[in-house]
């Protein structure tokens, strides 16, 4: 902690009278979010999988079937723990935000973290007294990575025995120890990575789930939304939305295909099931110290279900000991956010609904059990901890500049009360865009036309209605407009006009289900795809600079002047910019980066075009992205990420069109 910011928080401590109710009788507060869980991926939400934990909670407290992430990790996990739009909140960064723990830590709590993390420095920079787990998005599950930190010190994953899920919970517990033994209320949160890709489970969770799912994605789908119907989720008479043209019948499919498909849920189910045994020692605990009333326990997903089709390797092999990386599949995807429409990033239901569980019986007026029909949004659980546990969200922070909160407490929905929002849910990722009011709903894939729908009668989003109500489009988008441009302090470029329908809507990293999987081929890449991409993703390391490539990340070693990435070949095939250069960076290095590019073919680099970008040397990930601002064809591109001696190492690089659909990826 910075002296400054423990001065102040200790000097307020002194001075603020300790609150009303004593300390014994404010609650704890367990916060839980899941990575990339579908809306029906648990059993209380529709489930095949055994989720008997999850359910147990749902019974005896309260599931939301209206409860709205953000579809995107990194900026879910900045509304969850600051009451306020990813981007009002300054993103990553948090420069206007404070976060729960530092709400309550302020106010007498003992703070806690496992798990992923995902944004700027390091959650005991937050208002966390522990933490143990990855600052990075995803990771190994049974080899981690190198940003595992232990209570702000880096921590060395060890080489066996090791399964990120349970190590999450292992450590969960051992600062529940030291929370006790503080004699504070507590409040923990817990960031499981599963069950994002890379989809790996532990072999007896893998083995339970084996012969479950050869019936397909339509079958599932089918029972799922049956299901729902059941649990008095949906009304009875809610049609789920028709399979996309994108996803082929499961009976359509060749025998290898179904092989890998089955094999690939069979990794799903078994990484979800391990998320509820790892809850349930959760709550076994808190059983034990007699905590389990008067906890406020409170269960998310940071957004729908994941259709990108990234990366597959040894497709026979099994993904039960960390040597095999598959990633998701877009028709699972769609099965896992029945009854919806559309995925992870996608502002549409299937994108931006989760399951959303609240338990605690001290606290909860409502009968156990119920389901709470009411919008809500990740926004309004910091505004409900403060409520809850008495403290106070402040308005002025040192070495921040905060904006207000957005969300709304929801305690008035644990006392059976309708909530009054105060404005529309708002929903803004990237170039997917979005608007939530009463029961209407706009919504933009990737920069098309609005959308409409009615969701108080078409909640799967299957007629749109904005041709027929153009009046009601304009002044919801004015109304999403405002919005961005007062409350989130949104960028130029998200207000950029949307484009024509362009339906059906596509996206070129969902699989490619037209091509087979094999073992030398990336799962779903079809092979024209493969050929293409190859003449022109040869990678070359320049002069001082040694190139390694490894779990589909760039590592790099440099000593001495220009060192750095070339691209010699782009392909003939790409079309005509402007561009840009995407990449995950983290570096040791001085310096700052520049990407050098041509339009022609006869110019040597470093001549044609030059631009520089900012680069931090502490060792953080950061996300970059470079625009190369010409309307002719690339030809060729380089990289330099740092001078002198230094490391780097890029992943998810990829060259992208004016809309951000994705022309080159490397490695
Ligand atoms: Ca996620």
């Amino acid at each position: 902690m910075r002296l400054a910011t423990w001065l102040l928080t200790s000097f307020t401590l002194l001075l603020i009278p300790p609150a009303t109710t004593s300390a014994a009788d404010r609650p704890n507060v367990l916060m839980i979010m899941v990575d990339d869980l579908g809306f029906s991926d648990v059993g209380c939400y529709g489930s095949e999988i055994e989720t008997p934990n999850l359910d147990a909670l749902a019974d005896g407290g309260l599931r939301f079937s209206q409860f709205y992430n953000t579809a995107k990790c990194h900026s879910s996990r900045v509304s969850l723990l600051s009451g306020q739009y990813c981007i009002a909140a300054g993103d990553t960064a948090l420069r206007h935000a404070v976060t729960s723990a530092e709400v309550l830590r302020d106010s007498g709590y003992f703070t806690a973290m496992t798990g992923k993390w995902h944004l700027k420095q390091q959650p005991t920079d937050f208002g966390f007294d522990r933490y143990f787990g990855h600052l990075s998005g995803a990771c190994n599950y049974f080899r981690g990575d190198n940003t595992f930190r232990l209570n702000g010190n880096a921590w060395t994953v060890p080489p066996q025995d090791f399964y990120t899920t349970v190590a999450n919970v292992d450590f969960a517990l051992q600062f529940l120890g030291d929370a006790r033994e503080s004699g504070k209320p507590w409040h923990l949160y817990v960031a499981f990575n599963a069950p994002h890709a890379p989809l790996q489970a532990l072999p007896q969770d893998y083995a339970k789930y084996q012969g479950r799912y050869e019936a397909g994605w339509d079958q599932i789908r089918q029972s799922r939304v049956a299901k729902q119907v059941e649990l008095g989720l949906l009304p009875a008479d809610c049609q789920p939305s028709p399979r996309p043209e994108h996803v082929p019948a499961w009976n359509s499919l060749s025998e290898a295909r179904k092989r890998f498909e089955v094999k690939r849920m069979t990794t799903l189910a078994a990484m979800i099931d391990r998320v509820d045994q790892e809850i349930g020692r959760l709550v076994g605990d808190l059983k034990e110290a007699g905590e389990f009333d008067n906890t406020l326990i409170w269960f998310v997903s940071d957004n729908g279900a994941c259709p990108y089709d990234r990366r597959s390797n040894k497709l026979d092999a099994l993904p039960t000991d960390g040597t095999v990386t598959w990633s998701d599949s877009t028709g699972w995807a769609w099965a896992r956010n029945s009854p919806f429409r559309y995925y992870k990033q996608n502002q549409f239901e299937g994108g931006i609904c989760t399951p959303a569980i609240v338990h605690w019986p001290a606290g909860i007026r409502r009968d156990a059990g119920s389901v709470v029909r009411q919008p809500a949004h990740l926004i309004d659980i910091l505004p409900t901890f403060a409520e809850v546990t008495e403290s106070k969200i402040p308005t002025e922070y040192p070495g921040r500049s905060l904006r207000p909160v957005s969300g709304q407490s929801l305690r008035p929905v644990f006392n059976g009360e309708t909530l009054q929002r105060k404005q529309p849910l708002h929903f803004l990722f990237a170039s997917d865009r979005g608007l939530r009011q009463g029961d209407w709903k706009i919504v933009s894939f990737r920069s098309g036309a609005w959308e409409l729908y009615n969701l108080a009668v078409d909640r799967t989003e299957r007629t749109d209605l904005a041709e027929r109500e153009p009046e009601r489009v304009e002044s919801m988008v004015q109304r999403w407009t405002r919005m961005a441009r007062e409350l989130l302090h949104a960028p130029d470029r998200a207000y950029a006009p949307v484009g024509p329908a362009n339906l059906p809507h596509r996206h070129p990293e969902w699989t490619h289900f037209d091509a087979d999987p094999s073992e030398s081929r990336r799962g779903g890449q079809a092979k024209t795809n493969s050929r293409s991409a190859k003449s022109g993703k040869a990678i070359r390391a320049r002069k001082n600079t040694k190139l390694e490539i490894a779990d589909d990340e760039l590592r790099l070693q440099f000593s001495g002047e220009d060192s750095g990435l070339a691209f010699d070949r782009l392909p003939a095939t790409l079309p005509a910019g402007p561009y840009a250069l995407a990449f995950q960076l983290q570096r040791r290095a001085e310096g700052g980066g520049d990407v050098f590019y041509t339009t022609d073919a006869k110019t040597a680099l470093p001549n044609g075009n030059h631009v520089a970008f900012e680069l931090d040397k502490q060792g953080q990930w950061r996300d970059h992205t470079i625009r190369l601002d010409t309307k002719l064809r690339l030809h060729k591109l380089r990289l330099d990420v740092g001078e002198g001696d230094g490391t780097a190492t890029v992943k998810d690089l990829r060259l992208l069109d004016d809309q951000g659909q994705v022309l080159l990826r490397w490695p």
